[in-house]
């Protein structure tokens, strides 16, 4: 008798910075989702699809738990709730490099109000000293009936194929959802604005907090040229030389690293024109945040 074909949704969740995206990343075998040093880095659900001989998994990347203060805040909270709606198995991902906190408890309650039927991934072992994983598998496994516990590295892709396999053997069966080539469902439009948005983090983390987004104000495509142009949205007068830099040689290197990166995305070659616009309190406002996709379905 032939294997039956598993598929399923599969919600990531975790604190920001755990590597989350990293590992839908490494999972998917294609960048679906950002990735940056700085905690609170996605802020929406992102969609990645893992497709392998006798199954599909599809992967929910979300934005880190956290306690929401402001609207974005509660909208991206909205995000993993979702996901947790949704799922049919839960990958709880924990940077197992820094020390057990609050937060993790935090995020433990969640999958408890969930009943989750969970995987846990104790991420980043290639940064801990390796004597601290069985002490850290044993008060995980007293906090939370997991179904499996794995220590993997997302950055060095160590483990994952096995948590994958894992994972697929979980899903209910069921014939695909998704064509074996689709691995995302986000808009290019969407998807050039993260980009945009990565480079900015990385170019300015140091001196600006999570305050920053990027609007895609146009996206055209023709055979030879993606025209992309984009407004980079701080929330303070001040904020805007830090993005500009001296002699704009800053906005210069993430326009630059962004336009690299996007001519692989929709090539042979990509025109983007950055802007930059100060919109106070934009991470209050309802109608900022529908416009940068990030106002959730049920918001
Ligand atoms: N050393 C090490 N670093 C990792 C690993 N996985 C992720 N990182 C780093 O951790 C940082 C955060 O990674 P992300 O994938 O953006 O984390 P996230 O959980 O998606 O974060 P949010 O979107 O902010 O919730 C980045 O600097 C990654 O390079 C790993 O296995 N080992
Ligand atoms: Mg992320």
């Amino acid at each position: 008798m032939a294997e039956p074909f598993h598929c399923g949704f599969v919600a990531i969740v975790g604190r920001p910075n755990a590597g989350k995206s990293t590992l839908i990343n490494a999972l998917v075998g294609e960048k679906v989702s950002i990735v940056t040093p700085s905690p609170q880095t996605t802020r929406n659900r992102i969609l990645g699809v893992a497709n392998r001989p006798q199954a599909q998994a599809v992967f929910m990347d979300t934005p880190g738990i956290h306690k929401p203060l402001s609207r974005l805040n509660q909208q991206m909270m909205a995000f993993v709730r979702q996901a947790l709606d949704r799922r049919d198995l839960t990958l709880l991902v924990v940077d197992a490099s820094v020390s057990f906190g609050k937060g993790d408890l935090f995020a433990l309650e969640l999958l408890r109000e969930y009943r989750a039927r969970s995987i846990l991934a104790l991420n980043k072992v290639d940064a801990m000293r390796k004597t601290r994983l069985l002490p850290l598998i044993d008060q995980y496994s007293k906090l939370y009936e997991f179904e499996e516990i794995f220590p993997i590295s997302a950055l060095q892709t160590e483990g994952v194929e096995d948590l994958l396999d894992a994972i697929t053997q979980r899903l209910p069966e069921g014939q695909p959802l998704f064509p074996p080539d689709f691995y995302t469902d986000q808009p290019e439009r969407f998807l050039a604005g993260e980009i945009v948005r990565e480079k900015l983090i990385l170019n300015t983390r140091q001196e600006l907090p999570a305050a920053a987004a990027v609007r895609v104000e146009s996206f055209e495509e023709s055979d030879r040229l993606t025209r992309i142009h984009a407004t980079l949205i701080v929330e303070k007068e001040s904020q805007k030389p830090i993005v500009i830099g001296a002699e704009g040689k800053r906005i210069k290197q993430i326009g630059s690293q962004a336009r690299i990166e996007l001519e692989r995305l929709f090539p042979p070659k990509v025109f983007l024109e950055l802007y930059v616009r100060v919109e106070p309190d934009w991470r209050n406002s309802r109608q900022a945040i529908t416009a940068l996709n990030y106002g959730s379905e049920t918001g």
